[in-house]
C-alpha cells in the first residue's frame, strides 16, 4: 500500500528535503506544489530557491560527476528545476525601483547550460536592472550584435564547461578589437571559473553566484555614475 504524502503537515525542514528528492527524480508537478507550499508557508521566494532548488541541483551535479546519473535523468532534474524557478520567476524580478542599467547575458558557444545563467537574470532583473537574455550557445558574434542593439552598461558570460570557459576570452578581444571595452563591464560566472580566470581573460570580476552578481553589478553601476559626475 502507498502512503499518501501530505506535505501540508510536514515540518519545513521535510518538505526541503522531498523538494531535493523530488528534483533529483525529475518530478517537475510535485517540485511545482512544493514550491507553492514553501510560499504560502511564508518562505521568502530567494530561500525557496536556494535551500530547496539549487541545494538539490548540488546533489544532481555530484551524482552526475560520479556517474550514477546520466545525461536523460540530469534533464528531466533541469526540467523540474525550470518548472520551479518559472513560479519564482515573477517573485524575484518584482521590483518597483527605478532601473538602474541594462545588461546582456549569455552562455558562450559550445555550452547549453541555462539554468544559473537564467537564476541570475532573475536576480538581476530583481535589483532593477534592464536584462537581455540571449540564451545558450552564443557565439562572439551573438554577443556583439545583442550589445550593438542594446547598448548594455553590463555584459554577463555564463560557462559551465572547463571546454567552453576560454571562449570567453574571444568575446572580451573582440569587444577591445571593436574599441568598446572600456565603456562595458564584464561579469562572468559559472561552477568552473575563479576569480584567477577571470582576471587573467580581463574581465572586470568573476561572480561566484547569483546574489554576488547583484551585488558586483550595483557596485560597477555606482562607480560609473561617480565617474560622470
Ligand atoms: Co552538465 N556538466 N553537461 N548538464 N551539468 C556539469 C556542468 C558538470 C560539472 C557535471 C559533473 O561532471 N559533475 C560537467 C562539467 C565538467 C567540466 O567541464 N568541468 C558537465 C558535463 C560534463 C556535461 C556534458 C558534457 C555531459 C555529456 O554530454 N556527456 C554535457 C555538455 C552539454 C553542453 O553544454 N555542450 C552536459 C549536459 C547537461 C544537461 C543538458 C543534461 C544539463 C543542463 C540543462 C540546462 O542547463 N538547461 C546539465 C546539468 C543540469 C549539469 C549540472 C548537474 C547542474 C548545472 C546547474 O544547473 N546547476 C552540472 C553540475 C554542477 O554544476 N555541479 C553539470 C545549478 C545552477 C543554479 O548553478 O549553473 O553553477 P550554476 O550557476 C550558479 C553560479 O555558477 C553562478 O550563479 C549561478 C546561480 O547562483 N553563475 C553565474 C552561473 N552563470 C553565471 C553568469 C554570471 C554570473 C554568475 O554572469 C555575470
Amino acid at each position: 500500500m502507498t502512503e499518501e504524502i501530505n506535505i501540508q503537515e510536514m515540518p519545513i525542514e521535510e518538505l526541503l528535503e522531498l523538494m531535493m528528492d523530488d528534483l533529483y527524480d525529475g518530478y517537475a508537478d510535485e517540485i511545482v506544489e512544493e514550491v507553492e507550499e514553501c510560499l504560502a508557508r511564508g518562505m521568502a521566494p530567494y530561500e525557496v530557491l536556494t535551500q530547496g532548488l539549487v541545494a538539490g541541483m548540488d546533489i544532481v551535479g555530484i551524482d552526475f560527476r560520479d556517474g550514477i546519473l546520466f545525461v536523460p535523468e540530469v534533464l528531466m532534474s533541469a526540467k523540474a528545476m525550470k518548472a520551479g524557478m518559472a513560479l519564482l520567476r515573477p517573485l524575484l524580478a518584482e521590483t518597483g525601483a527605478p532601473k538602474i542599467g541594462t545588461m546582456v547575458i549569455g552562455t558562450v558557444k559550445g555550452d547549453i547550460h541555462d539554468i544559473g545563467k537564467n537564476l541570475v537574470a532573475m536576480m538581476m532583473e530583481g535589483a532593477g536592472f534592464e536584462v537581455v537574455n540571449i540564451g545558450i550557445n552564443n557565439s562572439v558574434e551573438d554577443f556583439m550584435t545583442a550589445i550593438a542593439e542594446h547598448q548594455p552598461d553590463i555584459v554577463g558570460m555564463s560557462a559551465l564547461l572547463t571546454t567552453t570557459m576560454p571562449y570567453m576570452r574571444v568575446v572580451i578581444e573582440a569587444l577591445k578589437a571593436a574599441g568598446i571595452r572600456q565603456d562595458i563591464v564584464v561579469l562572468v560566472g559559472g561552477a568552473p571559473l575563479n576569480e584567477a580566470f577571470a582576471e587573467d581573460i580581463e574581465a572586470d570580476a568573476y561572480c561566484r553566484d547569483a546574489a554576488v552578481a547583484v551585488e558586483t553589478a550595483k557596485k560597477f553601476m555606482a562607480i560609473r555614475k561617480e565617474q560622470v559626475r
